[in-house]
């Protein structure tokens, strides 16, 4: 499919040139997409279409908004980064509720997906999705396809919420409620013991290979011991495998890459 469009949202201040020859697409994409009210400039198209077709990625500069671009620098794919400044309540704007119903980043836009354009929201269901579309990182078949799957869920439902609640009451909340932060310091160090399980039978959370379970966990790791350090009893003291694999992870070139998208 011929779109020639590089996966920006667009409705204002659309170049005449572009109006033209992108006339069937733009309806496409308006109908699927646009919220008649929304007047975000971060959504305008700005580049020429023809140009690029690289997939748009929305994120911020929280350990889930790091997942996707650490895989899509270990694909080594061209991406546009699109900031979704959550400080300033930017999930909630109406045209970024089309790409991400649970107003949450990160989302990614693939104008070069197979039947057309698509727009995914949940960081475990996009890193499956560039797993299978590039064929890496995740197993076609098989037990390792499934144990990187049952890992890669594990983050999503586990390690994430957890830690995400607890850097909510233990860091953020300005009134503190000490049963709430003694469940979530709890459940954090608990699936860090998980972790550490795991990772001292096997080199990576999926087995021999690194895979999409790895970028998962990796920035929540990194917050359980920088802005969670202190909420946390123990972290990653006396977890000399969980070092160990968070040290072989870091020292990937696209991990530090990723790490650093966005750049604010
Ligand atoms: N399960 C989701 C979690 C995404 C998530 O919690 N994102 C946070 C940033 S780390 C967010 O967008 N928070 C904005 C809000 O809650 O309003 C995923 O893995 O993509």
């Amino acid at each position: 499919m011929a779109l020639g469009y590089d996966g920006r949202i667009f409705r204002h201040h659309i170049p005449p040139v572009i109006r033209l020859s992108h006339k069937r697409l733009k309806k496409q994409w308006n109908e699927k997409w646009l919220h008649k009210s929304d007047r975000n400039p971060s959504f305008m198209l700005t580049t020429d279409p023809k140009e690029k077709r690289m997939i748009t990625l929305y994120t911020w500069t929280t350990p889930n908004g790091r997942k996707v671009p650490i895989m899509l620098e270990e694909l080594g794919w061209p991406y546009e980064v699109r900031t979704v400044n959550l400080g300033k309540d930017e999930q909630h704007a109406p045209d970024f509720l089309k790409i991400s119903p649970n107003n949450k980043i990160p989302a990614i836009i693939d104008p070069d997906a197979e039947g057309g354009p698509l727009s995914l929201f949940e960081s475990g269901a996009i890193l499956t999705y560039l797993a299978e579309k590039s064929g890496r990182l995740l197993a076609p078949s098989g037990a390792d396809r499934y144990r990187t799957l049952e890992w890669l869920h594990w983050q999503i439902g586990s390690l994430g919420p957890m830690l995400g609640q607890l850097g909510y009451f233990a860091r953020r909340a300005q009134e503190k409620t000490p049963a709430a932060i003694a469940r979530f310091t709890e459940e954090g160090e608990r699936l860090l013991d998980v972790m550490e399980r795991r990772l001292a039978e096997s080199p990576y959370l999926g087995g021999e290979e690194y895979s999409i379970a790895d970028i998962a966990s990796y920035p929540w790791t990194v917050a359980a011991t920088t802005f969670l350090k202190e909420a946390l009893a123990h972290g990653l003291e006396g977890k000399p495998a969980l070092h160990r694999w968070l040290q072989a992870v870091g020292e990937r070139p696209a991990v530090q890459k990723g790490m650093q998208v966005p750049q604010v």
